[in-house]
């Protein structure tokens, strides 16, 4: 359903007033991400033209570093996310250990009661090429009491999640975000800088025609997996066979679609790296959140994602993720 001028803010808070016991704090975490990732997506459309302005190497005219575009947006994340003053640990792809939140921030408000989690470019290898790249966050509630967080309130099962959410710098920049409560996605108009709502409530197709893997890798992987591919390849009419294969290597990207309009995303195990490419905290539960909201399905072949307990904060995972019924076929094929 199409709701015109509805800001992403307005929509949060109204979802939050439908909660006896809400104190507006997550709202407020919401819209401080996404400002965050107003400020990500300016820079991101700029680095195309980085080349015209005459910086060279890694410096620009100024003679000053130019920091590479996904440590920036780690920078710009976790400069954002301390000031706002509700998290007591913050934990990014981009750092090795998690960042606990220093006490002078978390005095700004009474009680810092989360952690975020955040892929803060996903796909950045695709840069040069202008092609989707994004942000993915999570957020939990802290298990300890009081201080700065601890590694235990990082290393939390995808069920604990709060709310998750992606943006995409693309041919515009999109937001899709769950609070638990559907899933809702918002358009960037840069006209009047703000989120606009464009879609309430996705959901995803049960059943779709399409796969996203990638298929260079396809002498590595298990004979189940190859049947199941060379499956979906083969003419078979009553089952909507062949499939369409769509990949862009952002996963952002190509999760984003089939969500739309219905597709299985793969990132399996293989003989060289037996738990894939992507990560469980930043990746993988985040998105598994998403897509259970809006009707599908995550697992890594044989369990549910969301309830992987994470022993390592750059743990991977082998990630089958989408339609429904796409993903419970895929498992057949696995055992
Ligand atoms: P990144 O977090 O370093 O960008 O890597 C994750 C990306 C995903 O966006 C994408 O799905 C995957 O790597 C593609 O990997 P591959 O090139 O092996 O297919
Ligand atoms: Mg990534």
């Amino acid at each position: 359903m199409l709701k015109k001028f509805t800001t992403l803010y307005r929509y949060i808070i109204d979802e939050e007033r439908k909660s006896p016991d809400a104190t507006g704090e997550l709202s407020d975490l919401l819209a401080d991400i996404a400002l965050a990732c107003k400020v990500i997506s300016l820079e991101v459309n700029r680095a195309g033209l980085i080349d015209l302005m005459g910086i060279t190497g890694n410096e620009n005219v100024h003679g000053e570093q130019v920091k590479k575009l996904d440590e920036y947006a780690h920078d710009t994340l976790v400069r954002a996310m301390e000031l706002s003053g509700y998290l007591c640990a913050i934990a990014s792809e981009e750092s090795e250990d998690f960042i606990p939140v220093k006490e002078k921030f978390m005095g700004l408000r009474p009680m810092s009661k989360y952690i975020v989690h955040f892929d803060p470019l996903d796909g950045s290898s695709n840069i040069d090429a202008n092609i989707s790249i994004g942000t993915i966050f999570s957020i939990y509630n802290r298990i300890s009491k009081g201080g700065p967080g601890t590694l235990e309130d990082c290393l939390q099962q995808g069920i604990k999640q709060v709310a998750a959410g992606y943006i995409i710098y693309g041919s515009s920049t999109i937001m899709v975000y769950t609070t638990g409560n559907g899933v809702h996605g918002f358009t960037l108009d840069p006209t009047v800088g703000e989120f606009l709502l464009f879609y309430e409530n996705i959901m995803i197709p049960k059943r779709s025609k399409t796969y996203s893997i990638n298929e260079g890798n396809y002498h590595k992987w298990t004979g189940g997996l190859r049947k199941y591919i060379d499956e979906l390849k083969s003419i078979d009419k009553d089952k909507g066979r062949p499939y369409a294969a769509r990949y862009v290597g952002s996963l952002v990207a190509d999760f984003h679609r089939n969500l739309l309009y219905g597709g299985l995303f793969m990132y399996p195990g293989d003989s060289k790296n037996p738990n894939g490419k992507l990560r469980l905290l930043y990746e993988a539960n985040p998105l598994a959140m998403i897509v259970e909201q809006a009707g599908g399905r995550a697992t890594n072949g044989s369990q549910r994602i969301l309830e992987i307990i994470p022993l390592d904060l750059h743990q991977k995972t082998p990630l089958f993720i989408g339609s429904e019924e796409d993903v419970l076929d895929a498992e057949k094929y696995l055992k």
